[in-house]
């Protein structure tokens, strides 16, 4: 498993803008954010991409998902709605090998994304 940027943010070597965390999950603020709300929710143990995920994985995999749905409904997004994204190796258009969801929310997102 190769290091990278999120892992030294779970370790907290680099700073981040963390607005979520439990045992397995951590979410931050994303640097470059695409929305008014754009945060990235990871594994606190890393899985490079989508691709690498297994069922046994699965679990986690859930967790991420249900951890950014419950920060949207907390934070008042989920009537207007969101959007979650996991790029995906690089036609999929990711930059940051350690597996991340991203919660998009507080404006009309479109389709297809480009
Ligand atoms: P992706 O293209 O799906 O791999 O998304 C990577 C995202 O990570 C991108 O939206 C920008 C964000 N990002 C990259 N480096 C950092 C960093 O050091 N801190 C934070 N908070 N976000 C970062």
């Amino acid at each position: 498993m190769s290091d990278t940027i999120f892992a030294k943010i779970v370790r907290r070597e680099i700073p981040a803008d963390i607005v979520y965390e439990d045992d397995d999950v951590l979410a931050f603020q994303d640097l470059n954010p695409q929305a008014p709300v754009h945060v990235l929710f990871i594994p606190k143990r890393a899985i490079a991409t989508l691709d690498d995920a297994t069922p046994a994985d699965a679990a986690l995999l859930g967790k991420l998902l249900l951890a950014a749905a419950a920060y949207a409904r907390n934070e008042g997004h989920a009537k207007d709605g969101y959007r979650t994204v996991v790029n995906c190796n690089e036609y999929g258009g990711q930059t940051v090998f350690h597996l991340h969801v991203h919660l998009l929310a507080g404006r009309q997102m479109h389709w297809p994304p480009g």
